[in-house]
């Protein structure tokens, strides 16, 4: 067993680490609080190759591994998780996916600038009544012989207004249940393709969130992910890779409001001695320090078993499931350390509170990642 990192995911660390402090951190709480979605920052993490991690040069990626990744959505995430958002759902769910099961010319087609950054995707799943139970699509793709017709909604879709292409799961014959459901690309300029109102939220509120509607779209046949009916299957797939970069996202923001708290620790005083010296506030260091470590093990481990071509359905699962609840005890804990500071805005910790909310939500809330651990372990 070795639990040490290749000198190059150490450079990459660092990279991202340089990038987080000096690009993201400048403005991050302006972004926030305006809802603002950070376009300059996203460009810059496509050229230095941070869009596409995992993709193969061969189509402008930086063909790297599942760990490298994971490193730089957790040095992100301490600072931007708005930010870090867009890369994880580029990553994971729109390249990965595309990699994975797209075909040659989907691939020429969008592949290459979706990792290279020149373009960004989405991933649209849930539906104003189809969240945790996915397989229940409402959205609907006729099939017309050499194009299909969609219509529906789709709900709180990251990226909804900045992507230029979107991966839209949709039923084609409702009576094969989910081995009915595709998937497909389809382009934002495709008429009857229309984007909803923005949502405002409590945390990530950098990143843009939408509805989208679907007016009798027509979509080429050569449009559609893998098979006939494979869109059920493509979805759980690479949501199985997404649920790596959130727990990688939730990592970071439970590390990044430690560090936060543990140098505020060392400088405020209160009766006559800096507080870390009060074992309330170094207690709370200590368990802080030991759930993330503890986080970080299940979260590499994860990325670990996609690198080495391991099932890591439930390794994600659970990397998901714990980070998230550190994310939310840690910044929960982070406020609290900094007193009436941490209620403030600019201490940064609100934020990490706020954003850390949503890591047990999306890509599957924490109740769904019980679902597939409990599935997984009593299969046999
Ligand atoms: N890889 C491949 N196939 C998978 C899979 C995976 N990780 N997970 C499920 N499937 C397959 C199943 O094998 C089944 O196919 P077969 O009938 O051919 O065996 C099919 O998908 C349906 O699975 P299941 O019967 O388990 O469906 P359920 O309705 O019980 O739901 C859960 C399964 C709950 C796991 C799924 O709906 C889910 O993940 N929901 C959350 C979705 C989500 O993350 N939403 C957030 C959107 S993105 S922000």
């Amino acid at each position: 067993m070795d639990f040490s990192l290749s000198e190059e995911q150490i450079m990459i660390q660092e990279a991202a680490r340089e990038f987080a402090q000096n690009e993201l951190l400048p403005g991050v709480i302006e972004r926030d609080e305006a809802q603002r979605f950070p376009t300059e920052q996203v460009k810059r993490m496509g050229d230095l190759g941070f869009m596409g991690m995992m993709v193969d040069p061969e189509y402008g990626g930086s063909g790297l591994d599942t760990v490298s990744y994971a490193l730089v959505m957790e040095e992100l995430s301490k600072v931007d998780a708005s930010a870090s958002v867009v890369v994880s759902v580029n990553n994971s769910l729109v390249c990965w996916g595309l990699e994975a099961y797209g075909n040659e010319q989907q691939k020429q087609k969008y592949l290459k600038r979706l990792a290279m950054g020149e373009i960004i995707g989405a991933f649209c799943l849930s539906e104003p009544e189809a969240g945790s139970d996915a397989t229940s699509q409402k959205t609907t793709a006729l099939d017309k012989g050499d194009h299909y017709i969609l219509n529906g909604t789709k709900n709180w879709i990251t990226n909804g207004n900045s992507a230029s292409v979107y991966i839209v799961m949709a039923q084609t014959d409702k009576d094969k249940g989910h081995k009915g459901i595709n998937a497909f690309l389809v382009d934002k300029e495709m008429p009857g393709f229309e984007i909803g109102p923005k949502e405002n939220k409590l945390g990530i509120r950098g990143s843009d969130t939408h509805s989208l509607n679907f007016n009798d779209v027509k979509v080429p046949k050569e449009n559609r992910i893998g098979e006939d009916g494979f869109g059920f299957k493509f979805a759980m797939k690479t949501l199985a890779g997404g649920r790596i970069g959130i727990a990688a996202q939730a990592l970071g923001i439970a590390a990044g409001a430690y560090e936060l708290s543990k140098k505020y620790a060392k400088e405020r005083k209160a009766f006559g001695t800096e507080i870390v010296n009060h074992q309330a506030i170094a207690f709370k260091l200590a368990d802080m320090h030991t759930q993330i470590e503890a986080a970080r093990f299940l979260v590499y481990k994860a990325a670990w078993d996609k690198d080495q071509g391991n099932n890591y359905d439930l390794s994600s699962a659970m990397a998901k499931l714990y980070a998230s609840q550190v994310a939310m005890d840690t910044t929960i804990e982070a406020v609290q350390i900094h007193g009436g500071n941490g209620f403030v805005k600019d201490y940064h910790v609100e934020r990490l509170m706020r954003d850390a909310k949503i890591t047990q939500i999306y890509e599957g809330t924490s109740e769904i990642q019980k679902i597939v651990i409990s599935r997984s372990i009593t299969r046999d």
